[in-house]
């Protein structure tokens, strides 16, 4: 408990039990620590939590399985054959955005390089590919006023390739290169260009559609709102209005999502058949203090805002009242009469409500929330009113924002399925990245992906979550935004001082590839298959510093290492699983 510290006096508390030394009886009330440190003494040590255990079994049959990339990320040839410049050519050219001055001019050169695309494909063995539509690369200008026949031409080309190598595209129509010349007027400010998305979406089905059964509209629009209109980081770079300008532009995304769903619906769906949806991002949360009601409460946020934002408009009708509650709150708190935001007419809550085929979801990581009262602050960050950390003993990544937290996603899509009456869900982007020396072993994705998919499994098998895709981001090492080619999130890397830019598979390739041809992770059991060739860490029994263990010690020497480890040092995740060389084990 808290005590007399000598010269210190009573100025530090070193308790598990703080004293209240101002009452006379001297009351002991017991800290978050002391209920920490009595779980550690019942469990005797840190065992590996239940959720956290793997499981074996398989997907449903026809899984799609896939990997993805986006156009800008990827393609380069920025001036090429007639293409228009996007906001992100601009904001890539504009000093100061984007780190070592990285710009997607030449990018993977993918423009160019279809074959060695196609090939990596066929390594991985997906079934599918998520790619995007670089919209001023067909329609330079933004409008169908001038097709751009050689963009065009190489998106046909594409989708002939794919489907010759039996692999089906899932095309995205907006990661997030929006023609310049439709940002001069406005971009997603101005409601015109509902009519020119629609347009848009309506010559890519006309054009591209008897190819393709997948679309996804819109790729995280919460990345497109908040990065791009409120903090500045993303293209178009603005943070001028950050109370009013994420609503209003969020408003016409939403409008325009539902837009290109209808023009589908209404013209190609019975000819084409395919199914058209948003893809939304979001990290699942949980509370910082497991205590404190107000924790959950801003944990809820922070998914609310991420995925309720739009989902609730298109799966339930209208935007979710919590979303709605947060603005008005603080929109009084600052002095105004009426909500920041926009409302929608009777009309367009039936328009855009039910204008999905499936739930496309981006998932990374799960953060810790707390609520934060920002007075009467006018700022989105003050309507969504919460601070996320992360728990530093989750694994770190080349990403700061991305620590390995595999259980969240099992929470998000049960989550989703109990909150949008069970839709058929497609993760449409989930992987992790490195950043500094090139290590072609890259144990920690293979890692990454045992433990995320096995989650994926758990939703689908034990809370029958309606599962019906998986798709790893990225297939290529590409540009990473605003952080350029330094964070590598590839399955392949590319070796940029290479002027050819070869793709080289790393060791997750093989190991997401056995995943792919088991349909999940079956039950050694019933026969040796091509996973237990591959190192498992969580399943088979792996050689953890030097000792042979099974694989729950394992993990738990593993977690309890990383514990100590990362209050020593901010060691990175190279340096981490350098640690503990997990080798390749045979069952039988
Ligand atoms: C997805 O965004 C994107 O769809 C994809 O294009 C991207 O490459 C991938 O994930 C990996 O990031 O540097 O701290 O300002 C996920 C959302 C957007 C989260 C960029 C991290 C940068 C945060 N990501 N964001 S920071």
């Amino acid at each position: 408990m808290d005590s007399f510290q000598f010269v210190f006096g009573y100025l530090f508390g070193f308790g598990l039990h703080h004293v209240d030394f101002n009452n006379p009886n001297r009351p002991r009330t017991p800290k978050f620590s002391a209920h920490f440190y009595y779980n550690v003494m019942r469990d005797n040590g840190f065992p590996l939590p239940e959720d956290e255990k793997m499981i074996y079994g398989e997907f449903k049959k026809d899984f799609i399985w896939s990997s993805a990339t986006a156009s800008y990320q990827i393609e380069g040839a920025w001036r090429e054959d007639g293409k228009g410049l996007s906001i992100w050519d601009k904001f890539t050219h504009t000093p100061g955005k984007i780190s070592e001055h990285d710009t997607g001019d030449v990018a993977c050169n993918s423009y160019n390089k279809m074959e060695d695309d196609i090939a990596a494909l066929k390594k991985v063995k997906v079934s599918h590919y998520r790619f995007s539509i670089s919209w001023p690369r067909v329609l330079p200008d933004g409008t169908t006023k001038y097709v751009n026949q050689a963009g065009l031409n190489y998106y046909q080309k594409l989708l002939d390739s794919l489907i010759a190598a039996n692999i089906q595209p899932q095309v995205t129509l907006y990661h997030w290169d929006l023609p310049q010349a439709l940002q001069d007027v406005g971009g997603w400010e101005n409601e015109t260009i509902i009519e020119r998305f629609k347009e848009y979406a309506d010559f890519l089905f006309q054009n591209l559609g008897p190819k393709v059964k997948l679309w996804i509209t819109f790729n995280e629009p919460f990345i497109i709102t908040v990065l791009g209109h409120v903090q500045g980081a993303h293209a178009p770079g603005l943070n001028d209005r950050p109370d009013t300008l994420p609503y209003i532009v969020g408003h016409n995304i939403i409008r325009s999502h539902a837009e290109a769903w209808h023009v589908y619906n209404d013209k190609y769906r019975a000819s084409q058949g395919g199914l058209v949806s948003i893809t939304v991002n979001s990290d699942w949360a949980e509370p910082r203090n497991p205590y404190k009601q107000e924790d959950y409460e801003a944990a809820r946020n922070v998914v609310e805002f991420y995925l309720g934002w739009w989902v609730h408009p298109i799966f339930n009708g209208d935007y979710s009242p919590l979303v709605k509650k947060s603005v008005l709150k603080q929109s009084l708190a600052g002095g105004l009469t009426k909500s920041r935001l926009p409302e929608f007419t009777p009309e367009e809550i039936k328009r855009i409500n039910g204008t999905y085929d499936y739930f496309g979801l981006n998932h990374y990581c799960s953060v810790l929330a707390f609520p934060v009262d920002y007075g009467s602050f006018q700022h989105f960050e003050a309507d969504r009113g919460v601070v996320v950390i992360s728990d530093r003993t989750w694994l770190e990544t080349g990403s700061v924002w991305l620590r390995m937290t595999p259980f969240g996603l099992r929470r998000l899509l049960k989550f989703i399925k109990e909150e949008y009456r069970n839709p058929p869900i497609i993760i449409t982007e989930n992987g992790v990245s490195e950043n500094g020396p090139v290590d072609l072993n890259d144990v920690h994705r293979k890692y990454y992906y045992e433990q995320y998919i096995n989650q994926v499994l758990k939703a689908y098998l034990l809370d029958d979550v309606n599962i019906i895709g998986y798709t790893a981001w990225s297939l290529l090492d590409n540009l990473e935004w605003g952080v350029g080619y330094t964070e590598r999130f590839g399955l392949f890397y590319v070796n940029r001082t290479d002027p050819d830019l070869p793709r080289t598979p790393k060791a997750s390739v093989s190991y997401y590839s056995s995943i792919i041809s088991c349909n999940g992770f079956p039950d050694p059991a019933s026969g040796p298959h091509e996973l237990t060739k591959e190192a498992i860490p969580g399943i088979n029994n792996v050689n953890f510093l030097g000792m042979s263990l099974s694989s729950e010690d394992a993990a738990t020497g593993l977690n309890t290492t990383f514990a100590l480890l990362i209050v020593a040092l901010a060691g990175t995740i190279c340096v981490a699983v350098g640690l503990f060389p997990v080798e390749n084990c045979r069952v039988n």
